[in-house]
């Protein structure tokens, strides 16, 4: 069954796990639809990136990249081992990420994180003000020896992703572009991915180590836990002290911002459907599949036409294929193509052909629709608009539906039921808040994720639901990948 599964071009596969199963419905589906192959290789938390869904990490890295690249942060490669001299440099830092190394005997670990290895050259590149700021970013793997239940794209050990690392004369340069980050990642997630999460600010007792602020994006997952899709850090002059980046002896203020394959587990949890995957046009590795019905031997007049369509939607930019295998039938391509979240389906027979039109079908959208063939070009292009904007109104919608306001403790656990967020007037986003948190957590096994910076925090007389004390910030509470 295993080695059936493997052959993405046997078109007989269809896909019938209810999505309200969620875990189930992805774990399956990464394998139906040919994202990742977990079964054939025996690392824990380390599985083979298949190309259907690597050409959609990659094509999300590159969205990354080229905004980065647009704003002047430049695109470089550091090697993946770090000497232990250099991890173990900021107190912090190496507190929070020693056990998740994978150390090697030779006084070595593979990266978490790429801040020690970069920032002990970036105190070679920063000489002089001119140098300033100094803006770089890889796409990389790192590695993290991660003990919970490893997930594909969710929690794995070998992370592909993207950092970006910048290092500023002043602190108010270096917040301009912790707001330029969050411009982009509004770009990426929400107009481009049509996804939307939350930006919150992590409680202080919940830091990326040597941190001096944290922002993430949560995005809540069908199942109503919530992923960490972004982690971007203010990091102060922590790490320039003791790698001692300077200009004129004042140490340069630093930010980073890391995005993984949680951004492709977002997205295909986000919008895929009982039918399996649902894929926003701008990763789709194709966006149009055109499916002939053939008769027995195609007429070279249809082979043909299919050719100048073909043709005429690539030259429009579109990803087009033509399945002309005579094996399936077309209804099993259907499902098939469904399946992989292919967004436009184009049905096309000799009656088709004589009249001068063509069907479309959008997935996850109702409806077929007959049209001219004339059109063809604009009217995918208004059709895939429309998919991508309905996909994007759909997870907006579903956001705000997951966040509900709690104002008595023992409501957390019942709200959370239904998943999302509670908002909870809190006291403290400082240390001492860690202890309410944990009662939260005994009471209802969720976390404090932490506060909205933009959103505006509870006015006087405000109490907060744990301590009684007056409350300074309303909490976003939920379970958590
Ligand atoms: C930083 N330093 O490291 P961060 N599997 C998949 N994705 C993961 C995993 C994992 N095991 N662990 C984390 N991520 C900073 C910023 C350079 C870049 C994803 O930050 O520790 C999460 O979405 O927050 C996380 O927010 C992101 O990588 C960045 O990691």
């Amino acid at each position: 069954e295993k080695k059936q599964k493997l052959s993405s071009q046997n078109a007989s596969l269809t896909f019938n796990i209810p999505k309200s199963n969620f875990t189930d419905w992805y774990d399956e589906l990464m394998v139906t639809a040919g994202i990742v192959d977990k079964d054939h290789w025996d690392t824990k938390g380390m599985p083979i990136f298949l190309p259907y869904g690597y050409y959609m990490h990659n094509a999300i890295m590159h969205l990354f990249e080229e905004e980065y690249n647009g704003i002047g942060i430049r695109q470089c490669q550091f090697p993946a081992f770090i000497p232990k001299s250099f991890l173990t440099r900021e107190a912090e830092h190496v507190k929070g990420f020693e056990s998740e190394c994978f150390w090697h005997e030779d006084k070595m670990c593979l990266r978490p994180t790429s801040e020690t290895a970069m920032y002990s050259m970036f105190h070679l590149w920063v000489q002089s003000e001119e140098d300033l700021p100094l803006m770089v970013h890889q796409t990389c793997n790192v590695y993290r020896y991660e003990t919970k239940n490893t997930k594909p794209l969710i929690r794995v050990r070998e992370i592909p992703w993207n950092e970006a690392h910048t290092a500023h004369a002043t602190p108010e340069d270096a917040k301009k572009t912790l707001d330029d980050f969050w411009a982009i990642v509004h770009r990426v997630f929400t107009d481009r991915l049509s996804i939307d999460g939350l930006r919150l600010r992590r409680p202080d007792w919940d830091r990326f180590p040597g941190a001096e602020y944290t922002d993430v994006l949560d995005v809540v997952m069908p199942c109503g836990r919530v992923l960490q899709s972004i982690g971007c850090h203010y990091l102060g002059q922590h790490f320039s002290k003791v790698f001692d980046i300077q200009v004129n002896g004042e140490n340069s203020y630093m930010t980073c911002i890391g995005v993984s394959t949680r951004a492709l587990a977002a997205v295909l949890s986000m919008h895929g459907d009982n039918d399996g995957l649902v894929l926003p046009s701008v990763i789709a590795p194709y966006q149009i599949i055109i499916v002939p019905i053939l008769g027995k031997k195609p007429e070279p007049e249809m082979v043909a036409k299919l050719d100048e369509m073909k043709q005429k939607l690539t030259d429009a930019g579109f990803r087009v294929r033509v399945d002309m295998n005579p094996q399936k039938r077309p209804g099993e391509k259907y499902y098939f193509y469904q399946m992989k979240g292919v967004p436009l389906r184009i049905d096309f027979g000799n009656r088709d052909l004589q009249n001068n039109k063509f069907v479309l079908v959008t997935r996850a959208l109702d409806g077929k629709r007959e049209c001219n063939l004339d059109d063809l070009v604009p009217i995918c292009q208004e059709a895939l608009k429309a998919y991508d904007d309905a996909l994007k109104e759909r997870a907006q919608a579903h956001l705000q539906s997951r966040i509900v306001d709690v104002d008595d403790i023992n409501k957390i656990a019942e709200v959370l039921q239904q998943g999302g967020f509670a908002r909870i007037p809190y006291f403290t986003m400082g240390k001492e808040g860690a202890e309410g948190a944990e009662r939260i957590h005994d009471l209802c096994n969720a976390e404090i994720r932490g506060y909205q910076p933009l959103e505006q925090q509870p006015g006087e007389g405000v109490k907060c639901i744990v301590t009684g004390k007056p409350a300074k910030y309303y909490a976003y509470v939920a379970r958590s990948y």
